[in-house]
C-alpha cells in the first residue's frame, strides 16, 4: 500500500494526499484524514471494486440510465428519469466495506488490509425502494429477498454467477432501502456506482450495489459466487457456503481518528467516529489508559439519523509517556464492542475496541 500514492485514472480526481492506494481497485482514506468529519468529502471517499468499473459512456446520459425491475406484480423496466418521478429520500448512512479493521486481526486473512479507511458517512439522495415496487403493483408472493444486480459487462464465455456483482438482502431491508442518484449534494459518480445505485442504509458495502441494471424480489438468493460463497462468516480455514452468517447488517463500531501517535503533554483533544450499524449510536467512551478507566466523549454536529456516524470529542489531561487510546461505543439495541474480535477466515466485521486502539508518545 501506498500512502499518498498515485490514484488510478478513473478516480484522479480523488485527493491523493488523504488516500491510501492499496490497489486500483482498493483505496482507502487515510485515518487521520477521516478527523472529526460529519460527512466524507467525496474526494475522500473510499474504493472498493470487486470488477473493474464500467466506461464513462453510462454516465453520458444519466436519466437514460435503464433499471429492469422483477418480482413485482407488473415487472418492467424504468429509466433514471422516471425513476425521479416515483418520490425522492435523503438518507445519512455508512457505506462500509465488510473488511474494514481486517489489518487489526492476527491470522493475516487475506483480502485488502483495510484498516478504518474502508468506511464513509455519506449523503445519499433516491427513490425508495417500497416507492418503486409499489408503482409496480406491489412485491409479488412469497418474495423473501431483495436482489440488486450491477452493471459491470461480464466477459464473453465467462459463466455470469462466477463474477457478477449481485448481491441478495433480506426483503425486510426494502423499508429503508432507496436508489441512489445524487451523493453528497452530486449526481453519485461513476466509481461510487453511478448513474443508480442501491443504498441498504445499515448493511455492509457488498449490499449496496452499484450500477444498479437489475432490482428483484426474488424467492432465493442470488446464485452468483458473490453471495453464495463470498462475504461469508465461517471459521479460519474454513470455505465459504451458503449455510454461513451473510456480511449484512453492520454492527456498533467506533475508532480514534487522533491524535494516532504524538501528542503534547496536558490537554489533549482526542477525536474519532462512532456508528450503532443498524440502530442508532447512543454513546461513546474513551480511554485513556488502554481500557483501565473510560470517561463519556461528547458528540459534535447534528445528528443525521440511525445510519450515520457521529464524530466524538473528549479533551483528557495526559501526562508524559505512551498511553493506549481506545473508544468504546453503544448502540440504541444496547450493543456495546466487544474487547476483542473473533478471527474469521475472510477477516470481516472487526469491531473490537481493542485492536482499533493507539498507542500515542505523549511529551
Ligand atoms: N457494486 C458493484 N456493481 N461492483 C462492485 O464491485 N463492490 C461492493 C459494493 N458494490 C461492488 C459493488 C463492495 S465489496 C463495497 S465495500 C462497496 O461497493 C464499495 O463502494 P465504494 O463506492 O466505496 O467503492 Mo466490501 O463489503
Amino acid at each position: 500500500a501506498q500512502e499518498g500514492g498515485k490514484l488510478p485514472a478513473y478516480v484522479a480526481w480523488k485527493d491523493a494526499g488523504d488516500m491510501i492506494v492499496h490497489t486500483d481497485e482498493t483505496l482507502e482514506t487515510m485515518r487521520a484524514a477521516q478527523g472529526d468529519a460529519l460527512v466524507t468529502p467525496s474526494s475522500d471517499l473510499y474504493i472498493r471494486n470487486n470488477l473493474p468499473a464500467p466506461s464513462e459512456e453510462i454516465v453520458a446520459d444519466r436519466d437514460a440510465w435503464e433499471v429492469s425491475i422483477e418480482g413485482v406484480a407488473e415487472p418492467g423496466s424504468m429509466t433514471l428519469g422516471e425513476l425521479k418521478l416515483l418520490g425522492s429520500e435523503t438518507v445519512v448512512a455508512v457505506l462500509q466495506c465488510s473488511g474494514n479493521g481486517r489489518a487489526f486481526f492476527d491470522h493475516e486473512a487475506s483480502g485488502s488490509q483495510w484498516a478504518t479507511g474502508a468506511a464513509g458517512n455519506v449523503i445519499w439522495t433516491g427513490v425508495p425502494v417500497r416507492a418503486v415496487a409499489e408503482a409496480l403493483g406491489g412485491v409479488a408472493a412469497d418474495m423473501v429477498f431483495l436482489t440488486g444486480t450491477g452493471g459491470e459487462e461480464i466477459p464473453e464465455g465467462l459463466p455470469p454467477e462466477s463474477i457478477q456483482v449481485e448481491r441478495s438482502v433480506p426483503v425486510e431491508a426494502m423499508e429503508q432501502a432507496i436508489l441512489a442518484w445524487d451523493m453528497n449534494g452530486e449526481p453519485v459518480p461513476l466509481a461510487h456506482g453511478g448513474p443508480l445505485r442501491l443504498i441498504v442504509p445499515g448493511y455492509y458495502g457488498v449490499n449496496n450495489v452499484k450500477y444498479l441494471k437489475r432490482l428483484a424480489f426474488t424467492a432465493e438468493e442470488s446464485p452468483a459466487a458473490i453471495q453464495q460463497t463470498g462475504y461469508r462468516v465461517r471459521p479460519v480455514g474454513v470455505s465459504g457456503d451458503p449455510s454461513q452468517p451473510s456480511m449484512y447488517e453492520m454492527s456498533v463500531k467506533s475508532w480514534i481518528t487522533g491524535p494516532l501517535e504524538d501528542a503534547e503533554t496536558g490537554e489533549v483533544r482526542i477525536e474519532g467516529l462512532a456508528m450503532g450499524g443498524t440502530s442508532a449510536v447512543t454513546g461513546v467512551e474513551v480511554s485513556t489508559d488502554g481500557g483501565e478507566s473510560w470517561q463519556e466523549a461528547q458528540f459534535l454536529g447534528p445528528d443525521m439519523g440511525p445510519y450515520a456516524w457521529r464524530p466524538f470529542v473528549l479533551v483528557a489531561d495526559l501526562d508524559a509517556g505512551t498511553h493506549t487510546l481506545a473508544s468504546r461505543a453503544t448502540n440504541g439495541n444496547g450493543d456495546t464492542q466487544p474487547e476483542t474480535f473473533e478471527p474469521n477466515e475472510r477477516g470481516y466485521g472487526h469491531n473490537g475496541w481493542r485492536g482499533h486502539a493507539v498507542d500515542v508518545t505523549v511529551g
